[in-house]
C-alpha cells in the first residue's frame, strides 16, 4: 500500500515534471482569442468549432484535415486555473438535443483547451513521429474591449462626454431626472449611490436594446460577479462644482479610478495580452435590419474594438505586450444560414467595408487580417421559389417563436456596401431602397454521420486562416 502509493507520488511527480518540459519546450500552444457584442454568436462559434475539430468531415478546407494529418483531437483541462472552463459539453448537447435549442447568454470570460496530435507536412513527415499542439480558446465580451478608452480619462472628462452623448437620448430620461436632482457635493450617502448606479445601468441596458454599443462601462451590462460591489456603484455626475471630502462626488471618482485599475486594467492584462489569433464576430444582418443607426453605431464599436489591436496608440498597452502582438484577426459576420449563398459575397463585402479603417491599421501593426460570412450552425436550408412572376432565393428554416417551417427572404442586400454604410454615417433614419428583415431560427434537429461535426458554413476557411499555418 505504502509502497504504491509513494511510487505513485513519484511517477506522477515525474509526469508533472515531464508535463511542464514537453509543453515549453516541444508542444506549442495557440491561443485564440473569439470576442464580439453580445448576442454576436461566439457561444455557438466555439462550441460548433470545437466540435467540427473532434469530428472533422465537415472540414474539407481546414488543409491538415483533408490531408489526414490530424491523428487525434482531445479537450485537455485547460491552463488558467481561475478562470471558468467553456461549458463545451452542456452547450453542444442543447445545440444537438432532440429538441435543439440555442444556449443560455453567457456573461464573463470562459477558455478551453484542445490538443491536436498531427503528423509533420513535406519532407520530414516520415522522419519525425506526430506533434502535439494545444489550441487554446477564450471566450470574452467584445464590450470589455471597449473599456479601453477609460483608462486615458479622468472621471470628469468621462462625465462630461456621457453627460453630452445622453442629452437627447430618451432611453436616459430616468437616470438625467435623477442627475438633476442630485447635489454631487453632497455627503455620501450610499443608497444615493446605489440608486444613481442603478438608473445608469438601467439606461445602459435601454440603449443596447436600441441598438446603441457605446455602452460603457462594459461591466455594468455584463457584471459577472462584480454585481453590486462598490467598482460597480458609480455613475457620471457634473463636476463643474465643488468636491468637498466625503461628498458624493468624490467618492464617484473614487470608485471610477478603482474600476480602471481592479477591472480593466487586469482583464487587459491577464487576458487580452495574451492572445495570439484573434475572432471578432458581428452579427451585421442584425444591425441591417434594426436601421441605419445600429449600422454606425456597430461601425463606431468596431472601430473602438479594434483601437486595442493597435497597442502603439495606448501606453499602457504598449507596455503589456512588449513587441508580442496579435498575429491574426479575422472578421466574422456570423449567421449567414440566414441568406442564400447567392448573397454571402455581399455580406462579406459590407463586413470589409465596415471594418476597412480599422484594417488598414491593424495591417500596418503587423497583423494579417480576412473578412468572412460564416454560420457557425446551420439551421437552413436553401431553396428557390416563383413570387409573383419573379424568383426568388430563399431560405427554409424552423421559426423560433411559433417552431413552424417558414420560407424566408430577407432582402437583397446593395451589391455595393457603400449604399448602406453612406446613409448610416450621414444620419439617415430608414433605408431608402429596400427593407431587411431578420427571423429567428430554431436549430434544426441533426443526425450527424460518425465523424461529422454540426453542419456549418465557412467554418472550416475560418479554423485554416486562425490555424492552418501551425498544423
Ligand atoms: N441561424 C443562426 N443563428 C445563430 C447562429 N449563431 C448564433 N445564432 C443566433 O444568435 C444567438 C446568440 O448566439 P450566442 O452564441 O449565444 O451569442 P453570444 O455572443 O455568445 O451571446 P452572449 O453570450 O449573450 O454575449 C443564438 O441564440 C442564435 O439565435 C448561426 O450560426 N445560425
Ligand atoms: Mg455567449
Amino acid at each position: 500500500m505504502v509502497i504504491t502509493s509513494i511510487a505513485d507520488t513519484v511517477l506522477r511527480q515525474i509526469e508533472n515534471v515531464q508535463d511542464t518540459v514537453n509543453e515549453t519546450l516541444f508542444e506549442p500552444v495557440v491561443r485564440i482569442g473569439v470576442t464580439g457584442l453580445a448576442r454576436s454568436g461566439k457561444t455557438v462559434f466555439i462550441t460548433s468549432l470545437i466540435a467540427n475539430l473532434l469530428d472533422r468531415g465537415r472540414m474539407p478546407h481546414l488543409v491538415a484535415a483533408a490531408e489526414g494529418r490530424i491523428e487525434a483531437a482531445f479537450l485537455q483541462p485547460q491552463p488558467d486555473d481561475t478562470v471558468p472552463r467553456f461549458d463545451f459539453e452542456t452547450h453542444l448537447a442543447q445545440l444537438t438535443a432532440r429538441e435543439p435549442a440555442w444556449p443560455d447568454s453567457t456573461r464573463a470570460i470562459s477558455e478551453l483547451r484542445l490538443s491536436l496530435r498531427v503528423q509533420r507536412a513535406g519532407l520530414l513527415a516520415g522522419l519525425q513521429g506526430p506533434r502535439t499542439i494545444h489550441v487554446d480558446i477564450v471566450d470574452y465580451p467584445g464590450e470589455w474591449l471597449l473599456d479601453l478608452a477609460l483608462l486615458d480619462k479622468d472621471y470628469a472628462t468621462w462625465s462630461a462626454e456621457v453627460l453630452t452623448r445622453i442629452k437627447d437620448r430618451a432611453e436616459a430620461s430616468a437616470f438625467k431626472a435623477l442627475v438633476a436632482s442630485t447635489d454631487p457635493a453632497a455627503a455620501l450617502e450610499e443608497p444615493a449611490a446605489k440608486a444613481l448606479a442603478a438608473a445608469f445601468t438601467n439606461y445602459l441596458h435601454a440603449a443596447r436594446q436600441a441598438g446603441f454599443y457605446d455602452c460603457t462601462p462594459g461591466r455594468f451590462l455584463l457584471p459577472g460577479d462584480l454585481a453590486g460591489s462598490p467598482v460597480l456603484t458609480f455613475a457620471p455626475l457634473p463636476t463643474d462644482g465643488k468636491a468637498p471630502r466625503k461628498s458624493l462626488l468624490r467618492e464617484m471618482t473614487r470608485r471610477y479610478e478603482a474600476y480602471k485599475h481592479q477591472v480593466v486594467r487586469p482583464f487587459f492584462r491577464d487576458h487580452f495580452a495574451r492572445i495570439d489569433r484573434q475572432v471578432v464576430l458581428v452579427d451585421a444582418l442584425g444591425a441591417i435590419h434594426k436601421g441605419p443607426r445600429a449600422v454606425e453605431d456597430m461601425r463606431g464599436a468596431m472601430t473602438d474594438i479594434l483601437g486595442a489591436f493597435r497597442p502603439g496608440q495606448n501606453a499602457f498597452l504598449t507596455q503589456l505586450f512588449q513587441g508580442k502582438r496579435v498575429e491574426k484577426i479575422l472578421f466574422a459576420a456570423t449567421k449567414a444560414d440566414h441568406l442564400h449563398h447567392r448573397q454571402h459575397g455581399r455580406l462579406t463585402a459590407i463586413m470589409e467595408a465596415l471594418v476597412r479603417g480599422a484594417v488598414d491599421r491593424a495591417r500596418f501593426a503587423g497583423a494579417e487580417t480576412s473578412a468572412m460570412a460564416i454560420a457557425s450552425l446551420r439551421a437552413t436550408v436553401e431553396d428557390t421559389v416563383s413570387h409573383e412572376g419573379q424568383t426568388l432565393d430563399v431560405v427554409r428554416g424552423t421559426l423560433l417563436d411559433s417552431g413552424k417551417q417558414a420560407a424566408f427572404y430577407p432582402g437583397a442586400l446593395p451589391e455595393d456596401p457603400s449604399h448602406l454604410l453612406t446613409p448610416a454615417r450621414n444620419g439617415a433614419k430608414s433605408w431608402l431602397e429596400d427593407d431587411y428583415r431578420v427571423m429567428n431560427f430554431a436549430p434544426s434537429p441533426l443526425t450527424l454521420r460518425p465523424g461529422d461535426g454540426p453542419p456549418h458554413i465557412r467554418l472550416d476557411k475560418a479554423a485554416q486562416f486562425l490555424l492552418g499555418d501551425r498544423l
